[in-house]
């Protein structure tokens, strides 16, 4: 067990100690706590320590939580803990660890809405809020189910001082400082840098670079942030605070003439540095966040304004920040031969949008129209948009009450169609791929679609062997073109299911389907990996949205990010083709 397995174990301890009894068990749960607290932050690690039988060596904890620690390490379990822990739902531990949710609170809540699944605790839980049923609980009421839906929302996006912020996050706090930073006379220019620049999917900390004469103004203008917690540090060039989520918000300063080599410095990646520095060495040049140097000839460090200059100075394209993760980009650089990255203004459509159709789904519905949809599309100059509502629900309907919702549907975007010109309108569906292979709906209706696109939403703990075979039988339909959301990851909450993607990369490329890149900030799905994957293996791509409202459609940046970072260009991605070749492509076996 690590030292953060043990302190989260004890912090449990206290939690369940405090649900039995807060007034007779005060000492008990003090002193749990307390020991949660040491272990946490001590650099020794325990189970060295116990081996080497310095256990006593910890401040902080006493004789009896010591002989605890003994028998954790000895059997690998503590037999009074058992007794401590007996009677309380396991999901109570997950929902703890949610900000304002106490021991007792999240015990209230576990047993009165039966949370019995430590996995699904939370979601379930936002689920519950949403349908009103922890306002009915007595003590809880309206507002405070409001308040616990809200840190649900939050937890979820990463905010809390343990975990990853999601990207989208990540960039909203970004915005607002620089929003701010903006209205100081003393900025010339901020960028956010770090793995915010390079559209990680998720972000440690954000990195900001200001251009500026003044850096002591911009110092003292930054730290009066009103929206902070406390300042970490600040120096004459530099300042980190802590924003009132808990995050960490570093910037940096340099004049105008050398922002260039700011910029390159700090968007990183570690790696992408340590690769340039050895390429620069041979020349014998060093590099540095205020320029470069040449150790050669007693020369002034030469400064650079832009990343474009720094860049060509070593003898090099401008490699875009994306790429940035030394995966053999500083070598096409040198060659010239980056790729052209996909763009977003290459985007022609979107084909995974849920509107509120009331076709009865098996999951949610959307909140918009179809035609608010339709209108937004044209807004965002697309020339295409699908509606892949999820199929009617299988255990509510028959196939016949099936086949007259779809049909139904139909007859409504026809209606749209024959009023809207300038955006074309496909009619597809998000089907589930059952456990058996089979899609949820029969072919009778599957002949009422233009195209499918086929996912997982059930059974993720089936073997990689097993699941592989269910989504190639699923994908195997003439009408399924698009594998959605195909690794099921969740971003700070699950990993997924487990594909061969050898397989599936095979059977995509041999029968022309597509796979998603899907621009939910929850999921970008595929991962980076996959995609650059996908697209070494020439398999074909689709960037959606999944939108369940109007507004979301915007999102689409992040999964364009996501194909960037993949190495895709617009050739790889289907919904860069023009209507007439994607319908064409929709079409073909
Ligand atoms: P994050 O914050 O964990 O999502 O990842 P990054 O890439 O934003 O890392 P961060 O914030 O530690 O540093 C920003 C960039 O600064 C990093 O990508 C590379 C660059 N950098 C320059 N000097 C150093 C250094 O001494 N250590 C580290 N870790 N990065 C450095
Ligand atoms: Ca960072
Ligand atoms: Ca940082
Ligand atoms: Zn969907």
């Amino acid at each position: 067990m690590t030292n953060q397995e043990i302190a989260q174990l004890f912090k449990n301890v206290a939690a369940a100690y405090s649900i039995k009894d807060g007034k007779k068990f005060y000492f008990q749960i003090i002193a749990y706590q307390k020991a949660s607290e040491t272990i946490a932050s001590t650099t020794f690690e325990l189970k060295d320590l116990y081996k080497e039988g310095k256990l006593d060596v910890l401040a902080g904890i006493g004789a009896t939580i010591r002989s605890r620690l003994e028998e954790l390490f000895r059997t690998g379990s503590v037999a009074h803990f058992n007794l401590v822990f007996k009677g309380i739902p396991e999901s109570v531990f997950v929902l703890i660890k949610i900000p304002s949710i106490g021991p007792k609170k999240a015990y209230k809540l576990a047993k009165e809405l039966s949370l019995n699944n430590p996995q699904t605790a939370i979601e379930g839980l936002i689920i519950k809020a949403k349908n009103h049923e922890i306002a009915k609980i007595p003590t809880f009421g309206e507002k405070s189910e409001q308040d616990i839906l809200r840190v649900l929302l939050e937890y979820k996006q990463g905010k809390g001082k343990t975990t990853r912020m999601i990207l989208s996050y990540a960039s909203e706090i970004a915005e607002k400082i620089l929003a701010y930073l903006g209205q100081s006379s003393a900025v010339k220019k901020a960028v956010p840098l770090g793995s915010l620049r390079r559209m990680m999917p998720t972000v440690g900390d954000i990195d900001i670079a200001v251009a500026t004469d003044k850096p002591n103004k911009v110092i003292e203008h930054f730290v009066a942030y009103p929206y902070k917690d406390r300042v970490i540090e600040k120096g004459p060039s530099t300042a980190s605070i802590l924003t009132s989520g808990g995050k960490q918000i570093d910037l940096m300063t340099q004049s105008v003439a050398g922002f260039g080599a700011l910029l390159q410095h700090f968007t990183g990646s570690k790696d992408h540095n340590v690769r340039l520095r050895e390429y620069a060495l041979k020349q014998n040049l060093s590099l540095s966040e205020r320029g470069i140097k040449n150790l050669n000839k007693n020369e002034a460090l030469k400064r650079y304004d832009t990343e474009e200059k720094f860049y060509n100075a070593l003898g090099m394209e401008w490699i875009p920040p994306e790429m940035r993760e030394d995966k053999g980009e500083i070598k096409l650089a040198i060659s010239h031969k980056l790729p052209k990255l996909i763009e977003l203004s290459d985007i022609k459509g979107d084909l995974h949008i849920h509107s509120n159709f009331a076709i009865q789904p098996s999951h949610d519905l959307g909140y918009n129209s179809i035609t608010e949809m339709v209108e937004f599309a044209h807004k965002l100059n697309y020339e295409y948009i699908g509606f892949s509502e999820h199929n009617p629900s299988v255990s509510r309907h028959t196939n016949d009450q099936i086949y007259s919702l779809i049909a139904r549907r139909n007859e409504k975007i026809e209606q749209i169609i024959s009023n809207i010109k300038d955006v074309r309108i496909l009619k597809l569906l998000e089907i589930d791929i059952l456990v058996s292979g089979k899609l949820a709906i029969d072919n009778k209706s599957l002949e009422l679609l233009d195209g499918a696109i086929v996912s997982i939403h059930s059974s993720f703990g089936m073997s990689k062997k097993e699941m592989t075979k269910r989504v190639l039988a699923g994908l195997n339909h003439p009408k399924a073109k698009i594998l959605a959301h195909p690794t099921g990851r969740m971003l700070n909450e699950r990993s997924g299911y487990e594909l061969d993607f050898d397989q599936i990369f095979d059977f995509c490329k041999k029968n022309n389907k597509a796979l998603e890149i899907n621009s939910w900030p929850n999921r970008l799905d595929l991962p980076d990996s996959l995609i650059r994957e996908s697209v070494k293996n020439g398999v074909k791509l689709v960037i959606d949205t999944d939108s369940h409202a109007v507004d979301q459609m915007m999102l689409m940046k992040y999964g364009v990010a996501m194909a960037r970072r993949g190495w895709a260009t617009k050739n790889d991605i289907i919904n860069t083709l023009s209507y007439s070749e994607f319908a064409e492509w929709l079409k073909a076996g």
